[in-house]
């Protein structure tokens, strides 16, 4: 059962919210109605959707455009003080002085249009990660030339599909993103599903060096291993508390923007009901006790509220081996969830929503290979993260042609996990070590177990130019497991 929202900026919500209240109580009838046994209270004893999604320390962006079609932003990259907890202030890079930078909220069919200004004293870029943009809006290294000091550069894009995306440099990547450039950006449908209220929530962990500032690149066993942070940075703020009642369904759109934490997450006494990815909603939710969400990646998920009143739960990362000793620590806290007095409100209906997902025809096809390896030198104390044999800018392309399907078979030939993210385009996982994929999804961002096999396929629509797909361990990009993606007409 899914609820008709139109959410867009928050002006727009003021502004249309009586008319909003309608379409989200009717259903809400409709849906009690059916519940059977399950405590029901009349739809004017629960409050309706808090529609200032962002909350636990977001910014909104400010769209300076009244066309209601067209959300138009002026975004700065410039230095500035971060205050991860109160009193503790670092040394950052922001997005219009906070991080992470501003929420950005539209709807599908929309224009984005982004002033960007670099106010830094280095050059940088932004990368819209998962958004299906034109090649030359994709803000990588092969896309576009860096914005100098001082420079700007106008982003215009469409906006073709619902879910949640993200931001951030695609220069320099794991500093400039590890001292705070990132930000979020929702994309909503007209068919949204059912929630008491919607939560985003950007993952990040940093690490402080001696003098209280962000530490810079570590050692060997960081680079090889990736950047696992000590302090956790939900949404920017170290010990972030998310309000809950019990009763509620909360709607978790969750990112992981850390530069190489996994985060398995877990909020004992509760279960996550997945109900999207990467490229937005499932064919059919799925409940784990259990996420784990992998540098890069995307979910979206349901959480009911099950605890009574007056009580707190942790949300937890678990302990994660991802190969050569990572990851492997105690589980840690990641944010408190904090149950209100308030009475519970009757449970909702199970979230049975879903849109269809149709299988890429990929008989016939050629499966291309990418082998990711990695080679430690310790007597150099070097190290290089290889695809195809070849460290980034040296990997031959690869090649596609628009309305082609593309199988790829991606060979983890390392004991380390590799998240793949493929920019651009949304992919299929077809099948992992010759075993088929049980459930279909889009994604743009899959991890890679030690000497895991993954098959993909995509099919590139009419966005030819070159492209770029890499691990999303930064510090891996770093040290060259990146490549290209030429994709002809
Ligand atoms: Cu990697």
């Amino acid at each position: 059962m899914a609820t008709r929202r139109c959410v867009h900026t928050r002006s727009r919500v003021t502004s249309m919210h009586s008319i909003r209240r309608l379409f989200w109580i009717l259903p809400a009838v409709l849906l009690l109605g059916r519940c059977g046994d399950a405590p029901i209270a009349p739809p004017s004893a629960r409050p309706g959707p808090d529609l200032a999604a962002s909350g636990l320390g977001l910014t909104n962006a400010t769209d300076i455009n009244p066309d209601p079609r067209v959300v138009e932003i002026n975004l700065e990259a410039r230095m500035g003080d971060w205050e991860i907890s109160p009193g503790r202030r670092v040394r950052a890079m922001t997005y219009n002085g906070g991080v992470p930078g501003p929420l950005i909220e539209a709807r599908v069919g929309d224009t984005l249009v982004v002033h960007f200004t670099n106010h830094l004293t280095e050059p940088t870029t932004i990368h819209w990660h998962g958004l299906r943009v034109p090649a030359d809006m994709d803000g990588s290294p092969r896309s576009q030339q860096p914005v100098a000091p001082g420079g700007t550069f106008e982003y215009r894009f469409a906006l073709p599909d619902a879910g949640l995306y993200w931001y951030h440099p695609h220069v320099d990547e794991a500093r400039q993103m590890e001292v705070g450039l990132y930000g979020a950006i929702v994309v909503r449908s007209d068919d949204e599903p059912r929630a008491d209220i919607e939560r985003v929530i950007m993952l990040d962990d940093v690490t402080l060096g001696e003098d209280g500032q962000i530490a810079p690149p570590g050692d060997l066993l960081e680079i090889h291993s990736g950047r696992d942070g000590g302090l956790q940075v939900i949404n920017g703020h170290i010990g972030t508390v998310l309000p809950m009642r019990a009763g509620q369904r909360q709607r978790w759109r969750v990112v992981n923007a850390g530069s190489a934490r996994f985060y398995r997450l877990s909020l004992p006494g509760h279960r996550f009901t997945v109900i999207g990815t990467d490229g937005g909603a499932l064919p059919a939710p799925r409940t784990v006790d259990d996420l784990l969400v992998v540098p890069g990646d995307r979910y979206d998920l349901l959480v009911d509220a099950v605890a009574p009143p007056s009580t707190r739960a942790m949300l937890t990362n678990l302990p994660y081996a991802r190969g050569h000793g990572a990851g492997v620590f105690a589980a840690e806290d990641v944010l408190a969830v904090a149950y209100s007095a308030d009475p519970a409100l009757p449970f909702l209906a199970p979230f049975t929503g879903a849109r269809a997902i149709e299988a890429i025809d990929s008989a016939g096809v050629t499966p291309s290979e990418v082998r990711m390896s990695e080679v430690v030198d310790e007597s150099t104390q070097t190290i290089r993260f290889l695809i195809n044999g070849a460290a980034w800018p040296d990997v031959p392309a690869l090649h596609a042609t628009v309305g082609h399907t593309e199988v790829w078979d991606v060979i983890n030939e390392s004991e380390m996990d590799h998240p793949i993210h493929l920019h651009g385009f949304f992919f299929q996982v077809l099948a992992r070590n010759g075993v088929p994929e049980a459930a279909r999804s889009w994604e743009d961002t899959a991890n890679l177990r030690g000497h895991e096999r993954l098959r993909i396929a995509f099919r590139p629509d009419d966005r030819p130019g070159m492209w770029m797909f890499h691990c999303h361990i930064l510090e891996h990009v770093d040290h060259g497991m990146m490549a290209d993606l030429m994709v002809d007409r």
